[in-house]
């Protein structure tokens, strides 16, 4: 008995320590769970800044994680400091500065094709990892496929669901690495109508467990709203019954304002040629007809450089350029259109430099055109470089009179310093004597805005005649982004003043002023999809109210 005893107090114990052991090691496995449930928390706290840096259309998402980063910088400063930066800190702040990258989703479709009585286009799709996490199992949904077929796709399987299409991966781009990129997902779609290309692959959200991680491209998406947003607000301008010249005759400037034949107030509205030794074919009449009854434009700068490769007094064929000058103005004055001839000083700096030429030139277009009610001319396009208002005024006094001798009353454009930004320098001293002279302000609204605007401003107050005879809602190169919001602006404020201009540039070069796509070769009758974004921007504008 007393050995049973024993054995039964032994086991007891066992049992005992057994179910201690078990305890620790259960509490040690639940500790570990706990631990490791936190840590996803926190990667998952990291993917939604991950995501909010993704989607972050607002600045003040920006904002917020600069101002957490300079919190992390000063804290870093200050441990420094304390020499207390050990091993480990340094090694959590690596992988936090690591996981602060994004992941993006890029939808861009090319232009399409025309296609068994339908269209084709190609649609690319690109991941881009910028974050330290990986992800898995993602799937990307693009909008729009409703009606459309899948001839051809690659690296992507896919399912339409609704109006969705819904790509998922195939075996070898499962696992979206860290920092890596995938941008061989594409497929050939047919749709049936032009409209409908306009419609579909318009951005895309991708998801990853079925949660969003990031929406397409922003810019797409921004300039999709801000179409929509300019369409909403718009108010088609009245098709005018007759021409402009027509209706509005002779213009003169009446205080800081354009008035018509009858003294109303008037607005030109139109569109500037790039140079024409280079884009001689845009001069023609259909070209000038579709911007007047397509785009309401009511004006056409014809741009004749004058100092560059192929300008009208370095090795450009004279007579050659001095023929499109003067089709321009028969194709404007045919139309009932205004015109303008600009002597496009760039490269020269100084007009003073090629003023002997000019002399001729104004000499010459002004006998010609003096019985032209709608041909105005503009001096000097840019002066620029070291070149002060009196150096542009001292040529002013040469050539205004010469122009005055045949043309009595055209209205008048005298560049200003600084690629015609400076227009406040002419308020203490602006042209005497003469009527009808009205000064030049340029601006690229991705550069210039408020100091621009401020002098422009500054020089109406003072009466000064102001007139925004070339500007684009690109950079000052004539390339790079759009913004948009500075283009709004810009067009608020010539409406309020009832200001006239005219837009760079009619070509298809491949830079972002150019208002027609680069792959569109039609010199006239463009349909919307041919132009440009700037030139869908203009047109919009210039139609509307
Ligand atoms: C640019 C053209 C570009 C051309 C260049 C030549 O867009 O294709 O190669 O001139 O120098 C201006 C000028 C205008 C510029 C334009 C864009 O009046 O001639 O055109 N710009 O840089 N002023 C500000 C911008």
């Amino acid at each position: 008995m007393n050995s049973d005893n024993k054995k039964i107090k032994t086991s007891i114990l066992l049992i005992l320590i057994a179910t201690a052991m078990l305890i620790g090691v259960l509490g040690y496995i639940f500790g570990l769970k706990r631990g490791r449930a936190e840590n996803t928390d926190e990667a998952s706290t990291e993917k939604t800044t991950t995501e909010s840096v993704t989607t972050a259309d607002s600045e003040e998402e920006t904002e917020e994680i600069t101002e957490e980063k300079t919190t992390e910088e000063k804290t870093t400063e200050a441990k420094k400091e304390d020499g207390k930066e050990d091993k480990e800190e340094k090694e959590d702040k690596e992988e936090s500065k690591a996981g602060e990258g994004a992941i993006y989703v890029k939808v861009t479709s090319g232009a399409p094709w025309e296609k068994d009585g339908g269209y084709g286009f190609q649609c690319d799709v690109m991941i881009k990892n910028d974050s330290s996490s990986e992800y898995e199992n993602w799937e990307i949904r693009v909008a729009g496929f409703k009606d459309a077929e899948i001839e051809n796709i690659w690296n992507a399987e896919y399912k339409i669901e609704g109006d969705e299409i819904i790509l998922t991966p195939v075996e070898f781009n499962k696992r979206i690495a860290a920092k890596s990129e995938y941008k061989d997902v594409g497929m050939i779609v047919n749709v049936k109508t032009k409209e409908d290309c306009k419609n579909i692959a318009k951005g895309g959200t991708l998801l990853v467990g079925g949660e969003v991680v990031a929406e397409a491209d922003a810019a797409e998406k921004i300039r999709e709203e801000k179409k929509q947003e300019r369409e909403a607000k718009r108010e088609p301008r009245p098709v005018e019954e007759g021409t402009p010249l027509d209706n509005h005759g002779k213009l003169s400037v009446k205080g800081t304002d354009i008035v018509d034949k009858n003294g109303e107030k008037y607005q030109l509205r139109g569109v500037s040629t790039h140079g024409i030794a280079w884009f001689p074919d845009y001069v023609n009449k259909d070209a000038f007809q579709t911007l007047r009854d397509d785009w309401g434009a009511n004006m056409i700068r014809l741009a004749m450089y004058t100092d560059e490769g192929g300008g009208y007094c370095t090795d450009g064929d004279k007579d050659k350029l001095k023929s499109l000058v003067s089709d321009g103005v028969d194709y404007a004055t045919e139309l009932g259109m205004y015109v303008i001839i600009d002597w496009h000083v760039l490269h020269d700096l100084n007009p003073m430099k090629n003023v002997d030429e000019a002399k001729k030139f104004f000499e010459e277009m002004s006998s010609k055109y003096a019985d032209n009610d709608n041909v105005i001319y503009e001096i000097c396009n840019e002066p620029n470089g070291s070149t002060t208002w009196e150096d542009i005024k001292e040529y002013a006094d040469i050539i205004i009179p010469i122009i005055r001798k045949n043309d009595k009353d055209a209205i008048i454009i005298v560049g200003t310093p600084t690629w015609s930004q400076d227009v406040d320098t002419v308020i203490s001293d602006p042209v005497t004597g003469q009527e009808n002279i009205m000064y030049a302000v340029h601006f690229y609204a991705a550069t210039h805005k408020e100091n621009i605007r401020s002098k422009a401003k500054a020089a109406l107050d003072a009466g000064i005649p102001v007139f925004i005879s070339e500007f684009s809602i690109c950079d000052a190169s004539g390339n790079g982004g759009i913004d948009y919001d500075s283009a709004d602006e810009w067009m608020d404020f010539i409406n309020e003043n009832n200001l006239s201009y005219s837009s760079w540039s009619l070509c298809n070069k491949n830079e972002t002023s150019a208002l027609i796509a680069p792959e569109c070769s039609k010199t006239s009758g463009w349909t919307d999809d041919e132009l440009s974004e700037t030139g869908q921007w203009l047109k919009d504008t210039i139609s509307s109210k």
